[in-house]
């Protein structure tokens, strides 16, 4: 693979309707597009995925576009990348700030899928034509819950979370159930909840839930497996598996029985596929995650998805789900609950480049 050239976009848009977690609102998302130009004028895109502030990762967008623009993209500059494995080893020299690694290292994986002249899903092993499609209910009320469940079930989705945190969680999920027995639900806490709770949580054990998402810290590995000895719901980790090592940590020690993958969170596709063929290999259900992202780091978690470890629909919903324009032509749909899976080059998605113009605040150019 030869670079010509990289372009870092800083992006931002509103969205649709705000975002509630315990965590706070999002109501304005930032983000970075990465592009990687190769000798031949072949562009791969990429997203940097952390937020502005620092509320789910330590990452935000500044630190993200400092490691690229100053630690990465000069390393790729000094050392030659024959395949997007290499991009993600040489990158392990340098600790942590996985989102920046990842928007970089999965920008590179779509340029050498679309040199290939192979679908990104193919390249990485993916199985699946179509990927089952999954949403996420982050309501300030429980009416608001109720009516986006309602419009979100018109569209197709197949299974919905809940955003839940104490106060917010049993009333809210027996209302729910009330109205949407048999629904495919789940919650997740994003670490709202300590190891005292464990009574609390148990009592969501009520509501047949298909699992319970992060609910303590990040680095309470142990008092996850603690938790999940004594509550029905099986546990499933997300903030506390950035890494393969933490993967496999949290199954020997029986802190979940599930987990999300995000490439953003683990530092991009390699480390992404590395934790699927692990879970793949003993029976650990996987599932892909979501960051509000724009369609470019949407694409990528469809080719994701579509490995064959990737059993429950994940956080993967249409571009419509978020914005008023995607800035990806054509946009991500989901027709009858599913999301299907390009065959075209890299990713499959081409570039609304209108919308991307439009809603870049910053741009730089590196050359090769
Ligand atoms: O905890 O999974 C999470 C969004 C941003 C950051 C963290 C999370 C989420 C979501 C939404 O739950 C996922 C989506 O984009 O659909
Ligand atoms: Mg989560």
């Amino acid at each position: 693979m030869r670079i010509a050239q990289i372009k870092l976009r800083v992006i931002s848009m509103p969205l649709k309707s705000p975002f509630h977690t315990h965590l706070g609102t999002v109501t304005e998302r930032e983000g970075i597009i990465v592009e990687v130009i190769d000798s031949n004028g072949i562009s791969g895109y990429g997203e940097g995925v952390a937020f502005t502030t620092p509320w789910y990762t330590e990452e935000t967008v500044r630190t993200s576009l400092h490691i690229m623009s100053d630690v990465l993209i000069p390393l790729l500059q000094k050392n030659l990348i024959n395949q997007p494995e290499d991009a993600a080893i040489l990158f392990q020299s340098i600790r942590k700030n996985h989102m920046a690694k990842a928007g970089l290292e999965m920008a590179i994986w779509d340029l050498y899928a679309k040199a290939s002249l192979t679908s990104l899903s193919k390249v990485i092993g993916g199985t699946r034509s179509e990927i089952a499609s999954g949403v996420v209910i982050a309501a300030d009320s429980l009416l608001s819950a109720l009516n986006q469940i309602e419009k979100y079930l018109e569209e197709g989705y197949q299974r919905f979370k809940i955003k839940i945190h104490p106060g917010q969680d049993y009333t809210v999920l027996e209302e729910i159930r009330r109205y949407y027995p048999e629904l495919p639900i789940m919650a997740d806490a994003n670490s709202a909840y300590t190891l005292k709770d464990m009574d609390r949580l148990k009592a969501l054990d009520d509501f047949n839930l298909l699992m319970i998402e992060q609910p303590l810290a990040s680095d309470d590995i142990i008092e996850h497996s603690l938790l999940q000895k004594g509550i029905n719901t099986p546990i499933c980790l997300d903030e506390s598996i950035v890494s393969f090592h933490d993967a496999k940590n949290a199954i020997e020690l029986g802190s979940c029985k599930i987990i999300n993958i995000k490439a953003g969170r683990v530092g991009g596709l390699y480390e992404a596929k590395r934790i699927h063929d692990y879970c793949l290999n003993r029976g650990i259900d996987v599932w892909c995650g979501g960051m509000i992202e724009f369609g470019i780091s949407r694409a990528h978690n469809i080719a994701l998805a579509s490995l064959p470890g990737f059993t429950i629909p994940g956080d993967i919903s249409a571009s419509n789900r978020f914005w008023e324009e995607d800035i990806i032509a054509p946009e991500v749909s989901v027709k009858n609950g599913c999301v299907s899976v390009p065959d075209t080059p890299g990713i499959g998605f081409g570039i609304n480049e209108k919308r991307l113009k439009e809603t870049t605040r910053i741009e730089k150019v590196f050359k090769f």
